[in-house]
């Protein structure tokens, strides 16, 4: 299953790609936790994208691009992925189908996760209260709606202009929403076979 999650910051893609993984037996690709990972790691890109991240705005395409061809390329991505937090704009989006067709491994379904922005705003104040994560804190977490109004949600219609696309409603108890992208998914394959 080679999956793609979309939605706005903490609509919870992260949160329910850890809970599918198992299920569906392939790695949770998260590119918002590589690059944390860069940035507790002090690397020279770290540094470069933590102040990009802190201030809401996407880190560079190259960057990311290079990061995804990367770790699809181990051994795990073969069988499949659930890619969270990529693609990000139209340009990502385009060099991911150029990517997967040249390893010859197209997307099988893209999920949105559809999360009211108040809902949003509450929860990542709750996470930055807790983890204390900067991109967290509700001015930035504004911003960062902004950045996915105007960069990210034509992405979702980029999907489902080649009828890719199933929305899911993220709002709920984690298990219910679990269930809700588990029977999008059922449906895709369904309509895929037949
Ligand atoms: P991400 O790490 O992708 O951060 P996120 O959008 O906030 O999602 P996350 O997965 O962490 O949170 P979730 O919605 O699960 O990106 C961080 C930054 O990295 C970006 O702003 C950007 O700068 C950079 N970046 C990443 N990818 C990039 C790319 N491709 N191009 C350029 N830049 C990139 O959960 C949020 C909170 O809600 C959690 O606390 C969770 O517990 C809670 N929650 C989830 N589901 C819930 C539910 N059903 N009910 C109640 N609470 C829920």
């Amino acid at each position: 299953m080679r999956l793609v999650l979309l939605g706005a910051p903490g609509s919870g893609k992260g949160t329910q790609a850890a809970r599918l993984k198992t299920a569906l037996g392939v790695p949770h690709i998260s590119t918002g936790d590589m690059l944390r990972a860069a940035v507790a790691a002090g690397t020279a890109m770290g540094l470069k994208a933590k102040a990009v991240m802190d201030a809401g705005q996407l880190v560079s395409d190259d960057i990311l691009l290079g990061m995804l061809e990367e770790r699809l390329a181990q051994a795990d991505a073969k069988a499949g992925f659930i890619l969270d937090g990529y693609p990000r704009n139209l340009a990502q989006a385009d060099a991911l189908d150029h990517l997967l067709a040249r390893l010859g491994q197209p997307l099988d379904a893209v999920v949105k996760l559809e999360v009211p922005n108040a809902t949003i705003i509450g929860r990542c104040e709750i996470r930055f209260k807790a983890e204390g994560r900067a991109d967290d804190n509700p001015d930035t977490v504004r911003k960062r709606l902004g950045v996915y109004a105007e960069q990210t949600a034509p992405v979702a219609d980029f999907y489902a202009s080649r009828g890719k696309l199933q929305v899911v409603d993220g709002v709920g108890e984690l298990a219910e929403v679990t269930a809700r992208i588990e029977r999008a998914l059922q449906n895709e394959a369904a309509a895929a076979n037949g």
